[in-house]
C-alpha cells in the first residue's frame, strides 16, 4: 500500500460534492485512511503552499483555500498511488482537464479546481503530516 495526500476543496465543498468526489476516488481503488473537515487559516494555507509563495497568484490561492471549509483525506492504494490520484485528478486547470477526472467533473478554472493531490511520495508523507498524526492513520489492510 502507498499513500497520498488529496483536499477537497471549498469550491467542491461548498457545492456538496465532498461525497460525490471521494466515491469516485474509491471507484479507482483508493481507500480513506484519515479524513476530517475544517477550516483552514490562513497561517495553514500559507504554510501549506509555501512553495508557492513567490508566485503571483499565491494570495489568491490562499485567500480561495480560507474561504470556506476543507476537507483534508488520507487516501492509500495497492499501486502507485501518487501518480494514479494525479490521474484521476486531472490537470491543474479544471478547464483543460481531461474528460471524467475530478477537476474536469467538479472544477471551475485553474484555481477553483475541486482539489489538491500530492505531487511526489516524499510531499505525501510531508502533506499527510501536515493534517494528521499517526495515531489518526488508519490502514484498511
Ligand atoms: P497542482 O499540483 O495540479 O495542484 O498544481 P500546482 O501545484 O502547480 O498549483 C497548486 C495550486 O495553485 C493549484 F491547484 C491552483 C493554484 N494555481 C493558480 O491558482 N494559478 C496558477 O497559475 C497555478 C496554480
Amino acid at each position: 500500500m502507498s499513500m497520498t495526500l488529496t483536499i477537497v476543496k471549498p469550491d467542491a465543498v461548498a457545492a456538496g460534492n465532498a461525497g460525490n468526489i471521494l466515491a469516485l476516488l474509491q471507484s479507482k481503488g483508493f481507500k480513506i485512511c484519515a479524513m476530517r473537515q475544517m477550516r483552514l487559516s490562513e497561517g495553514q494555507a500559507k504554510a501549506f503552499y509555501e512553495v508557492h509563495k513567490e508566485r503571483p497568484f499565491y494570495n489568491d490561492l490562499v485567500a480561495f483555500m480560507t474561504s470556506g471549509p476543507v476537507v483534508p483525506v488520507a487516501l492509500e492504494h495497492d499501486g502507485d498511488a501518487v501518480p494514479l490520484l494525479r490521474e484521476v485528478m486531472g490537470a491543474t486547470n479544471s478547464e483543460e482537464a481531461a474528460d471524467g477526472t475530478v477537476r474536469n467533473l467538479y472544477g471551475t478554472d485553474i484555481e477553483r479546481n475541486a482539489i489538491h493531490g500530492s505531487d511526489s511520495a516524499e510531499n505525501a508523507a510531508i502533506e499527510i503530516s501536515f493534517f494528521f498524526s499517526r495515531s489518526e492513520l488508519i490502514s484498511n489492510q
